[in-house]
């Protein structure tokens, strides 16, 4: 039985079974997205974002055989202290790594997919996977586009980083019915930075209406998920110049040492921080922060009650 393999912590069962606000959060952001301690910081105080929002937060991760939902303060530190030795689970890992009761850190395709499994419909995250750079030739999309296109949630996040290709990515999506809002805005945010240049397909100005959205497409049994792009507030964001200067090194860095698959993300990532000098990573931790807000106000408005 699916129950068997999950293990919900009794603050989020309770507030789920009383149809109280729930915001799930990943974290391969922790184990692979940020070192350590500002990972196991930050992931503290994203959770306190949505609990000030007025949500209950739920980091996911996979321990001890168990898709966990909602970690406590000890096993976050865990996670972010063992870092890269965790796996990086994403829809093809879960029966390995819970047959063989290893510790997986979730990414968004898995995040979505655990959260489904617990009722849970709201996701904040800092940015998404997508269609890496020359992705028509050699394929690597992540898996993130197809659980999107599956798994009824929705995952607010500051967009895509440029690292990938942007305008393929939008491609991807749109062919498989992926809805991107851009909220508040009327642009793709570009993590980094507020806009990617690329128009979203619908802007939405609050979270009432959000909510409302998800509602009738789900009613609706149109199934998968929603993009909610919430760009990076003003004051932190970056220097378009700096950022895609950083990212180029980044790629360079990739093709010369030929990283790929999996591994490819979490490399571009640390590339782009350590050509910025960490300024990048200020950044990354305040978009973060703004999702879960904003995921934590859409989660209040979805489940009409606090
Ligand atoms: N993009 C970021 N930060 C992240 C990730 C992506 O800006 O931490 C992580 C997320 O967990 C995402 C995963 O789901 O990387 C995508 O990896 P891949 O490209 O291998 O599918
Ligand atoms: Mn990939």
């Amino acid at each position: 039985m699916i129950k068997n393999y999950l293990k919900i912590n009794p603050e989020v069962a309770s507030a789920l079974a009383d149809n109280r606000p729930v915001v799930a959060l990943e974290s391969t952001i922790i184990s692979h997205g940020m070192s350590f301690p500002k990972n196991v910081e930050t992931a503290l105080a994203v959770e306190q974002a949505v609990r000030a929002a007025g949500a209950i937060p739920a980091t996911i991760a996979l321990m001890d055989g168990k898709i966990c939902i909602g970690l406590s303060k000890e096993e976050i530190t865990l996670l972010g202290k063992t870092g890269l030795a965790v796996t990086k689970c994403s829809r093809r890992d879960f029966p390995f790594i819970l047959t063989r009761k290893r510790m997986g850190a979730t990414t968004v395709a898995a995040t979505m997919i655990a959260a489904a499994l617990a009722g849970i419909r709201i996701f904040a995250t800092g940015g998404i996977g997508g269609v890496h750079r020359e992705g028509q030739f050699n394929l690597d999309i992540s898996a993130d586009l197809q659980e999107l296109a599956r798994t009824n949630v929705a995952v607010i996040s500051a967009g895509a980083k440029a690292i990938l290709d942007l305008p393929l990515t939008l491609e991807y999506l749109e062919t498989h019915g992926v809805p991107v809002v851009g909220y508040q805005t009327d642009w793709f945010p570009a993590f980094y930075t507020r806009n990617s240049g690329l128009k979203v397909d619908y802007r939405v100005d609050d979270a009432t209406e959000m909510a409302e959205i998800l509602k009738t497409k789900w009613t609706l049994g149109l199934d998968g998920g929603i993009i909610v792009g919430n760009p990076i507030p003003e004051a932190f964001e970056m220097g378009k110049d700096i950022i895609d200067a950083a990212i180029e090194e980044a790629l360079a860095k990739a093709k010369q040492k030929n990283i790929k698959g999996k591994d490819l993300t979490p490399f571009l990532l640390g590339a782009v921080e350590a050509e910025t000098g960490g300024r990048s990573l200020d950044s990354n931790i305040q978009l973060v922060l703004n999702n879960a807000r904003v995921a934590g106000e859409i989660a209040k408005a979805y489940y009409n009650k606090s």
